[in-house]
């Protein structure tokens, strides 16, 4: 739409010989005014094999001709869609938020249908095993029903310390430091709401304080851990700092994990007790970038107060996780 600008004048939808079927073309018409906008229908043009009588599709509002009086057709064409264009970006990030938040609605609904798996464990909090197994370097997954929570953010972002509130255990080294704590990718493994879970705590990627090839490794060593099963990404950012450097950090973890990674992504506000007013209200205030990363989202986010030991907001979580993850 935007390289057209400032038509594009005319949608051609051409139909193949053999294709010319009316549920067919209906579907084909339907999935592009959702795609691209409503406002295309009136410069949508069917474009039938040369050999069809264009009455053979039945679709009054639309107009269809054939390829061999096309060029008669084009000539008639003189206002471009009525697209807003000021809203283009905004109404992409807000077709693809909504098409996610479909997606999770209906994974949500199909797991509270097939399992009652994770209610079972969150009947008692956020119910943890005491037996943590720490795995330093990672090694491979062993169970299909095993869920990973990958940490990711700066650093200082918070990401050990909700590591071990998941945990409900300091496994992860935390503290206020003006070079990077984390320099490792580090899992531990607890049993949680029903299921054997894999916290992996990861250093920042994207910390220039980290020799390249360093991280370059442990991007690598990532990935590897998070191949298969379900895989969920809490991307810490501290309520009241949201750096230069955060603005784009969603960017480059789609480049570096892929552009899927934000199906499975939630972003995990951290230093919950700094919040003045809700987090609701809190977002309402934010700056752009920060409210275009929670809606790329689709609008999943998280508190976390790490300084409380209460077990409430990491069964909220583990319940947020269930929607986006499955059980
Ligand atoms: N008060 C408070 N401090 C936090 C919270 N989360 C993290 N911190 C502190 O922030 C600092 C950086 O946290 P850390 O987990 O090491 O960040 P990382 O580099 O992302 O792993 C540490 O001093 C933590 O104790 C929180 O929710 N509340
Ligand atoms: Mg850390």
């Amino acid at each position: 739409m935007a390289l057209s600008y400032p038509g594009p004048h005319a949608f051609l939808l051409v139909i193949e010989e053999g294709q010319v079927i009316q549920d067919e073309v209906e579907k084909q018409v339907k999935w592009l005014v959702k795609t691209i906008d409503r406002s295309i229908n009136n410069n949508l043009t069917l474009v039938l094999p040369s050999s069809h009588n264009p009455k053979v599709i039945d679709m009054p509002k639309l107009k269809i001709c054939t390829a061999n009086d096309l060029d008669k057709h084009l000539a008639d064409l003189k206002s471009p869609v009525k697209y807003s264009y000021d809203r283009y970006s905004e109404d992409i990030v807000e077709h693809r938020s909504k098409t996610l938040r479909g997606k999770r609605k209906a994974l949500d609904d199909s797991s509270r249908k097939n399992h009652k798996l994770a209610d079972r464990g969150l009947e008692d909090g956020a119910s943890r095993s005491n037996n943590h197994t720490e795995i330093y370097g990672g090694s491979p997954r062993n169970s299909s029903n095993t869920l990973d929570i990958v940490l990711l953010g700066q650093t200082g972002s918070g990401k050990s310390a909700s590591g071990n509130t998941i945990l409900g255990t300091k496994c992860f080294a935390s503290c206020a430091s003006a070079s990077p704590v984390t320099r490792d990718c580090q899992v531990t493994e607890s049993h949680m709401c029903g299921r054997q879970v894999r916290v992996i705590d990861t250093p920042d990627f994207f910390d220039e304080a980290i020799d390249l090839s360093v991280r370059n490794e442990q991007i690598e060593k990532c990935r590897q851990l998070c191949q298969s099963g379900s895989c969920v990404y809490l991307l810490a950012i501290q309520v009241g700092r949201f750096t230069d450097g955060e603005r784009d950090i969603l960017h480059k973890l789609q480049n570096v994990f892929g552009y899927d990674i934000i199906e499975k992504m939630i972003v995990l506000f951290t230093r919950g007790e700094d919040l003045k007013d809700s987090i609701e209200e809190f977002l309402t205030a934010a700056e752009f970038h920060l409210k275009d990363m929670v809606q790329h989202c689709a609008g999943t986010y998280h508190v976390f107060r790490n300084k409380d030991h209460n077990e409430q907001q990491v069964k909220e979580l583990m319940e947020k996780i269930r929607c986006i993850s499955g059980p």
